[in-house]
């Protein structure tokens, strides 16, 4: 990688760093008040408003910078050839920017506290909206360099498989655009407009729709780039080997064609749309469970591999022998055991009786700090660790802090993460300031686990500090020379000619077809119905 193609790489991941330390500040406070601490500046709109702020930072910039940057990693090392397009690149990154800078402002000064699925009837400033759409509008223009990087070294290999990160990281952006086209909608033809006043009222119920159109498989945005660590990165460094390419190919195929028409799962006590619709949904998001199960084995035999390579022996023996005071392993690893539970929770949120019982309590938030927060997020740290070091051909410093950093993660998330399902299945409920009623008795069966979960908040914001000083106090160190290179997961059988998985092109056309079969209609039949119109209302 060149210098300068380093500093794109680069400018992204500092940036989502930058929002990740500013939101996990954050968090540690809601935490603390969903505990009824008595914070000297506690108040609902604070609350609120930093709900939204570290929501919106965790989940929609850490998230996109971060998967930006490793994608322009990915790309340039495993093509091996100058980056096309650095030019758009550059322009992507400081329209993304300059949206979240917008949006973030709006936030910060209290116009739009809409928590980050922004639903209407709640109004946000105009900016916020717009800044959100720029911020997607750059991600797009990323989407577009990693396929125009694609294209190129496709011409210079006729007939040869993709890389398998690449091959990953194309199925994300192709998600990706699945994904943000229902957004897309509800910006332009709902949100933008009524925000600035040309239109009175808004739809609520066709926004959450479009919302969730988006909403569900941006969750695979945010976890498919993981899965390419994991498949990519992980067996190489474990010592070990891949125990299948062509798995992973289908895994992230799969995950084109089913990641869109399930988002009607978040939407099952939502009025307006059929029972028949929402069972078709609960059938794609149950078929959508066979890839991550796939990549459950496909992992964790590539792991046996790597421990038996290193000499473990017996049934379990080869767990001792994986590197566990390794940062990068060990954050990825944790990252996968957590996905285990997360995954689990998934299951249960996507059966309708079951989610009757868990929706919009605290049982949710437990399911999305395990995976995003731990799943994705973790395996980002990881991977920070082990880009760091090739970026900026530091090696990592504070080492011992960058071993301990992982386990903090895990164990206080653990905590944070339990107490969350258990107090949603006592019925607390998730988003408000004061989940104690002000007293009511019902509250005592779940206000006094609080406690440990902000417990668990503290553990976190301690490791996610020690993660920021990693990186900062690495960056500022001397450069000495390292023999570090990116290097990448060989499978035990390499692939050597494209097979009907590596046609993307014809995926992403049944995709397409699918997302309108699942959308389409659901959404013609509420038009149907007599539409209400809502006003805006704002958090005082
Ligand atoms: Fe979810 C709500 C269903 C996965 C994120 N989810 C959310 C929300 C977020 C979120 C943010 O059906 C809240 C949205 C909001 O604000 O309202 N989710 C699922 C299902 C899956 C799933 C079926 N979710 C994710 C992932 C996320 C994520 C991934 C982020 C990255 N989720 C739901 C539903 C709701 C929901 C409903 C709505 C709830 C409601 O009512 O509001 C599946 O994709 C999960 C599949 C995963 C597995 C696990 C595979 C295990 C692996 C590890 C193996 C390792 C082993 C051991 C065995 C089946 C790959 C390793 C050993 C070593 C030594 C390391
Ligand atoms: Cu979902």
């Amino acid at each position: 990688m060149t210098a300068r193609e380093a500093r794109l790489a680069l400018a992204h991941l500092w940036f989502a760093v930058g929002a990740f330390g500013l939101a996990a500040m954050m968090g540690v406070m809601q935490g603390q008040s969903r505990a009824n601490t008595a914070l000297p500046f506690r108040s609902p709109k604070l609350f609120y408003l930093s709900v939204t702020a570290h929501g919106v930072l965790m989940a929609l910039v850490f998230t996109t910078f971060f998967i930006m940057g490793l994608g322009y990693v990915l790309c340039r090392t495993t093509f091996d050839r100058p980056l096309v397009a650095p030019r758009l690149a550059w322009v992507s990154f400081w329209v993304a920017v300059a949206g979240t800078v917008a949006a973030a402002a709006m936030i910060l000064l209290g116009k739009a506290t809409v928590l980050y699925t922004f639903y209407p009837p709640l109004q946000a400033h105009p900016l916020f909206y717009i800044g959100a759409t720029l911020l997607v509008v750059g991600s797009w223009g990323w989407g577009a360099v990693m396929l125009l990087n694609t294209r190129a070294w496709r011409r210079e290999h006729p007939g040869a498989p993709l890389p398998l990160a690449m091959h990953g990281i194309v199925a994300t952006v192709v998600v990706w655009y699945l994904a943000t086209a229902g957004v897309a909608a509800e910006m332009l033809f709902l949100l933008i407009p009524w925000s600035l006043g040309l239109r009175e009222t808004v739809d609520p119920v066709l926004a959450r729709m479009l919302f969730w159109w988006f909403g569900h498989p941006l969750v695979y945005f945010w976890l498919l780039p993981a899965y390419v660590v994991w498949y990519a990165v992980l067996p190489r460094q474990a010592g070990g080997k891949l125990f299948s390419d062509s798995l992973g190919r289908v895994v992230f195929v799969l995950f084109i064609l089913l990641s869109t028409p399930v988002g009607l799962h978040h939407q099952f006590l939502d009025p307006g749309i059929s029972g028949d619709w929402k069972l078709a949904h609960t059938f794609a998001t149950y078929a959508i469970l066979f890839p991550s199960l796939v990549t459950a084995f496909t992992i964790v035999a590539s792991l046996e591999i790597a421990g038996r390579m290193r000499g473990g022996t017996g049934l379990f023996g080869w767990i001792r022998r994986l590197p566990w005071d390794q940062p990068f392993f060990t954050a990825v690893a944790l990252a996968i055991l957590t996905f285990v539970v997360g995954g689990f929770g998934g299951m249960i949120n996507a059966a309708y009786g079951m989610n009757a019982m868990i929706h919009n309590t605290a049982w949710v938030q437990g399911h999305f700090h395990l995976t995003v927060g731990t799943a994705s997020a973790l395996t980002f740290m990881g991977a920070a660790y082990w880009m760091w070091p090739r970026l900026t051909g530091k090696p990592l410093r504070l080492l011992a802090l960058a071993k301990v950093q992982p386990y903090l993660w895990f164990v206080g998330m653990l905590i944070f993460s339990t107490v969350n399902h258990i107090t949603g299945l006592l019925g607390m409920p998730r988003r408000v300031y004061d989940a104690s009623y002000g007293g009511e008795p019902i509250t005592h069966t779940w206000q006094d686990w609080t406690g440990l979960s902000a417990l668990g908040g503290s553990i976190l914001f301690v490791s996610a500090m020690s993660f920021v000083l990693v990186l900062v106090a690495t960056a500022v160190g001397n450069a000495r020379e390292t023999d570090l290179s990116f290097e990448y997961s060989e499978a035990l059988e390499r692939p050597t000619a494209r097979t009907t998985w590596d046609r993307l092109g014809l995926w992403t056309a049944v995709a397409v077809v699918l997302v309108l079969l699942a959308y389409a209609w659901p959404i013609w039949d509420l038009l149907q119905l007599e539409r209400f119109g809502s006003r805006g209302f704002a958090v005082p």
